[in-house]
């Protein structure tokens, strides 16, 4: 699979190890492809096994989550924590409550959060959490209860310089707040060991547009470097409308896009004349229902209940940000007949290795999430700063300190495929890129 004997023997141990873990397999696999090519050029890092010790997380915490529903009933959840890698810094990720979380989806997250953390340039190492737990459908007493229970367990393993998780998919402001507020009681102290939290107990600013925000700047950048275009007047298409889909569209807007479809797992609505992005926002955060329900206030615009059917619209620039490999090759392939110009993951791994290859193949501008979407831990990283020296900064002033870390996060990408003569190739930029920093690290720390 892999030029080098080295890279290739490896990964034939892990398709063993790991069999019944395809989403880890995955992000390994890509992974590899790029450090293939200069794999040559770094001797030290066949002769100090960083390959082996790299795709192996430093710990990985599994545990029961037994919680009592609204009518009695005792519930049972299995709760992760994967403190992948600390070479950089602290162990550093979200949290997921969602019914397809696994083990292998868990490692696979934790896998890509240290190469994000290091593309950033903060000092954060790379780890991911959560459950097989759905709040949908939930109260928000189960949604506390069921909190309390994963915290009571998670509490020992995390803390402002060990380990500080945060939102992700199926976890946000509410789920932080209950979290935080049990881990500061089990603990008996108030520190930073969370971010993403409420503006009223230590949340940062811009924390929580952050994501979607910082995803449009790597966009901005991109198209401005490598097309001398911008997302002005762009017809742009956003999957999932949850946290970074929101926001992605309404910094898209903002920039002078029209986002023409939005996703979620109703569906999509589509306006040639654009989604009035405000209104998702409303429907998602305020009414907490779904897509479905956009034809209440816009009864002219099209509602299709199968959310799939959204890659046959035309469009000049796709944010995939909803879930992993919702993007396959059939979905690629109907993306380049439509002359589509850019791909920009919003969310982690959402796009297949077949797809992206197909892609690129097609020269299309592919931005790899673990670049694209570093908005939202940097961000955290800067909520943990303020923690740390007790202020706050104004929006403006994270707001800035974020553009101009996605600036820089695209220019080490760009620069890095260029030396490795993948000029364009951002895959291949974030990759070497991300690894170079963690690998130095691993080898001035020693057999550890
Ligand atoms: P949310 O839970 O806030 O939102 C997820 C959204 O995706 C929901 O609107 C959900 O629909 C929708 N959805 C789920 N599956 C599909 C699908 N197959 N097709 C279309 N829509 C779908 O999660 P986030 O926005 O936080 O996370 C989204 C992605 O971004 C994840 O991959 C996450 O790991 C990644 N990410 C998140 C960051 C963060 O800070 N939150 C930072 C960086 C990356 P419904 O509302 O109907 O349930
Ligand atoms: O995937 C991600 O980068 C996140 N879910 C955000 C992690 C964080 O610690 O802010």
């Amino acid at each position: 699979m892999f030029e080098s004997s080295y890279l290739n023997k490896v990964y034939d141990e892990l398709l063993i190890k790991s069999k019944n873990e395809p989403e880890f397999l995955q992000a390994v696999e890509e992974f590899l492809k790029s450090i293939d090519l200069i794999i040559q050029d770094y001797p030290d890092i066949e002769k100090y096994s960083i390959i082996e010790r790299i795709i192996e997380p430093e710990r990985v915490i599994m545990f029961r989550v037994p919680w009592v529903d609204d009518q009695n009933g005792i519930k049972v959840n299995r709760g992760f924590r994967v403190q992948f890698n600390s070479a950089i810094g602290p162990y550093k990720g979200g949290i997921r409550f969602d019914k397809s979380v696994t083990l292998s989806i868990m490692k696979f997250l934790a896998f890509e959060q240290m190469f994000k953390n290091s593309l950033t340039g903060l000092p954060m190492g790379g780890a991911k959490g959560g459950s097989d737990f759905s709040p949908i459908g939930k109260s928000d007493n189960e949604i506390m209860r069921f909190c309390q229970s994963f915290m009571s367990e998670l509490y020992r393993h995390i803390g402002a310089d060990l380990d500080v998780p945060a939102g992700d998919f199926g976890v946000g402001a509410r789920e932080i707040g209950y979290m935080f507020g049990y881990y500061k009681k089990l603990k008996n102290e108030f520190t930073g060991a969370f971010t993403g939290k409420g503006l009223s107990f230590g949340g940062s600013l811009v924390r929580k547009e952050a994501t979607g925000y910082g995803v449009c700047y790597f966009a901005e950048e991109a198209l401005k470097i490598m097309k001398n275009d911008s997302l002005k007047g762009k017809r742009i298409i956003v999957t999932g409308s949850g946290n970074v889909g929101t926001y992605t569209a309404i910094k898209a807007v903002e920039l002078g896009a029209k986002v023409i479809a939005m996703s979620d797992i109703s569906g999509y609505v589509y306006d040639e004349n654009g989604i009035d992005v405000n209104y998702v926002r409303d429907i998602k955060e305020k009414q907490k229902k779904n897509l479905d329900s956009y034809p209440i206030a816009y009864p002219l615009v099209k509602f299709v209940p199968n959310y799939k059917e959204v890659w046959t619209i035309k469009a000049d620039i796709i944010f995939p940000c909803a879930t992993q490999n919702e993007l396959d090759i059939e979905d690629a392939k109907k993306l380049v007949k439509n002359g589509t110009i850019m791909v920009c993951e919003g969310a982690n791994m959402p796009t297949t290795i077949a797809a992206i290859d197909y892609l690129i193949k097609h020269n299309i501008l592919f931005a790899p999430g673990k670049a694209a979407n570093a908005g939202g831990v940097a961000t955290s990283g800067l909520e943990m700063s303020q923690n740390s020296i007790r202020l706050n900064w104004t929006a403006t002033e994270v707001d800035n300190k974020l553009h101009s870390i996605m600036k820089n996060i695209f220019k080490t990408c760009y620069n890095t495929a260029k030396k490795v003569g993948k000029e364009g190739n951002l895959v291949i930029g974030a990759n070497i890129a991300g690894f170079l920093k963690i690998y130095e690290a691993m080898v001035a720390e020693g057999v550890i």
